[in-house]
């Protein structure tokens, strides 16, 4: 069976979590910096270092396999390549923003204005959707700087924490679209077996990042108070303690609600509570 290729970004915001994803799914290789290329020691698979932008092209004309993007890159590109899975980081929102003083208060307020952007085609299909007419001034970097520079009265540009806009006195305006990196691939790839594999490897190591493995303490009265708390992988394990009338209970919580449900084991009886990080679930 041929190698499948992967094209990540070789430097920027998503090189060292796109390697460290590739890695925590045990795949074992060389992050050269300076090459192009590398193979997979122990998995068929190569890895293309690339610019983010010419992934999608690269992936919708074979050139690779595979590639790991974000959302953004992917529509401004337009390629016609297989969403295959989320994969939790580089998020971020492509906004429209405005000084801090402007008099626009309104998307229909845009009619007729300079919108200083990256992404082009991003931005006229939004506007094309909310009806607005207005003159999209394309700038390859430091967009921001563009209003107070009198090139543009609005820009759509990618926020994060939102420190850039304040620094340069603007304010959000409007969500166009948020982003996060993504598992791209070419179209007729999808029962690829060594991208199932991948995938299945990929969505293991997503599973163990959004959950904590958790043991704690209970009195035998209190445990079905704490573990109807509880939805673990399936029912929790349960196991005397020396002591009698005591139980230590093992189980997963997810790290969306963690801390209120440490909380409320906490409230129901649960003492000596020890979390601990998982490295993968296999269901
Ligand atoms: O060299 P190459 O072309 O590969 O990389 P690049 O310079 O084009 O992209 P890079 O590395 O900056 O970003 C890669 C991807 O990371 C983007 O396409 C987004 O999907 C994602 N991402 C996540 C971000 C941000 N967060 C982000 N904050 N991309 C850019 N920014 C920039 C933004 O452009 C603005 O200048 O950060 C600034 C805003 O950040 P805050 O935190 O001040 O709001
Ligand atoms: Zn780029």
């Amino acid at each position: 069976m041929k190698n499948l290729k992967i094209a990540i970004q070789k430097s920027g915001r998503l090189n060292e979590k796109s390697v460290q994803i590739l890695k925590n799914c045990g795949l074992v290789f060389e992050n050269y910096k300076s090459s192009l290329i590398t193979s997979v020691a122990n998995f068929p698979l190569e890895i293309l270092f690339l610019r983010d932008d010419d992934i999608p092209g690269y992936v919708e004309q074979g050139i690779a396999d595979l590639g790991i993007v974000g959302e953004n890159v992917i529509d401004e590109s337009e390629a016609q390549v297989s969403y295959i899975k989320r994969l939790g980081f580089g998020k971020c929102t492509l906004k429209l923003a405005i000084p801090k003083d402007s008099t626009i208060e309104d998307l229909k307020d845009l009619n007729g204005k300079a919108i200083a952007t990256s992404y082009p085609v991003i931005l006229k299909n939004f506007l094309d959707e909310y009806n607005i007419n207005a003159d999209i001034r394309l700038i390859s970097g430091s967009v921001e700087i563009s209003p107070g520079l009198g090139l543009s009265d609005a820009i759509c540009d990618i926020v994060s924490t939102g420190g850039t806009l304040k620094s340069n006195g603007l304010k959000p305006f409007a969500d166009v679209r948020r982003s996060e990196a993504i598992l791209i691939g070419r179209k007729g790839l999808e029962d690829n077996h060594i991208l199932c594999e991948l995938v299945q490897r990929i969505e293991s190591v997503l599973m163990a990042k959004e959950t904590k493995y958790v043991v704690l303490n209970v009195e035998k009265k209190n445990l079905s108070a704490v573990t109807t708390l509880l939805h673990g992988v399936k029912s929790p394990t349960i196991v005397p303690l020396a002591e009698e009338g005591w139980v230590a209970v093992h189980t997963v919580i997810s790290e969306d609600d963690f801390w209120e449900k440490i909380n409320r084991l906490k409230a129901a009886g649960a003492q000596g509570i020890v979390v601990m990080p998982i490295e993968k679930i296999i269901m």
